[in-house]
């Protein structure tokens, strides 16, 4: 886990080391404050180029890529860019490049999500003005991502059926942060005995607000549906 965050600290750490706690407490609120100024100057530079941005976020493997390449066959890939981020490898970036958008990989090492100030290098390599839709696959990770905004104007949760009906309840800040939630790999419910209402219920429990999309990326069920929720889909984040 990144030290960063602070997720290495463990509550069974914490009565021993109270005055640590309290200074890792302090620095974690200057890194995000300092990441939201950050964010806040990327969002600036989305609008002026008037391109949705989304970060995506979800736990490993649930299916971030796959959604993408879907959508990416799907539309103009001229408009299309993805910024993708892993622990280490390119593997996502090339996937994403072979289905003809422009995706531009940042390999964290030993950060567990994005923040804003990892974000430049890839922004300026891009042309946003030319863009409709950048996402921002972020680290496949319910946890750490959920604090830093990356200047996103839609943040999309993925919750794959294989995962289990309670991941909202166990992750509710990270499902509460989305604009949409979109249940993913609904061709494999059935053969996983997903429990769809109760699926339903728990995301409606952590986050009213938020809309929710059943997708497959394998049959294209629900695709049409999400490409309406980007195209519409300039909500505000929190
Ligand atoms: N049946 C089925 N399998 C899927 C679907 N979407 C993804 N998968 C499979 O799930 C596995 C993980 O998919 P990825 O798209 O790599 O997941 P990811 O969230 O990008 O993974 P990380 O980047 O490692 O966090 C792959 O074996 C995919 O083929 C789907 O809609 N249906
Ligand atoms: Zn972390
Ligand atoms: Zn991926």
């Amino acid at each position: 886990m990144c030290t960063d965050c602070g997720c290495s600290l463990t509550s069974l750490q914490a009565p021993q080391h109270q005055h640590q706690h309290q200074r890792m407490l302090h620095l974690h609120t200057a890194l995000l404050a300092q990441n939201d100024a950050g964010a806040a100057l990327l969002r600036q530079r989305f609008e002026q180029a008037g391109v949705h941005v989304v970060n995506l976020l979800s736990s490993p493997g649930s299916g971030k890529t796959s959604l993408l390449e879907a959508l990416a066959s799907r539309c103009d890939p001229a408009a299309m860019a993805v910024i993708v981020g892993d622990l280490a490898t390119d593997h996502d970036a090339r996937r994403l490049q072979r289905s003809g958008v422009q995706a531009i990989q940042i390999t964290t090492g030993q950060a567990c999500h994005l923040e804003a100030a990892m974000l430049g290098a890839a922004v300026d390599a891009l042309p946003l003005p030319e863009l409709q839709l950048l996402v921002i696959e972020n680290v496949g990770n319910l946890v750490c991502p959920t604090a830093y905004d990356l200047g996103e104007t839609q943040r999309i949760v993925l919750l794959s059926v294989t995962e289990g009906e309670d991941k909202p309840l166990k992750y509710p800040a990270t499902f509460y942060s989305a604009n949409l939630v979109v249940i993913s790999k609904s061709d494999l419910a059935a053969a996983v005995g997903f429990n769809r209402s109760l699926a339903l219920q728990h995301i409606a429990q952590v986050a009213p607000d938020a809309t929710v999309l059943e997708v497959s990326a394998r049959t294209g069920a629900g695709m049409d549906a999400l490409m309406q929720q980007l195209r519409l889909g300039a909500l505000q984040p929190r």
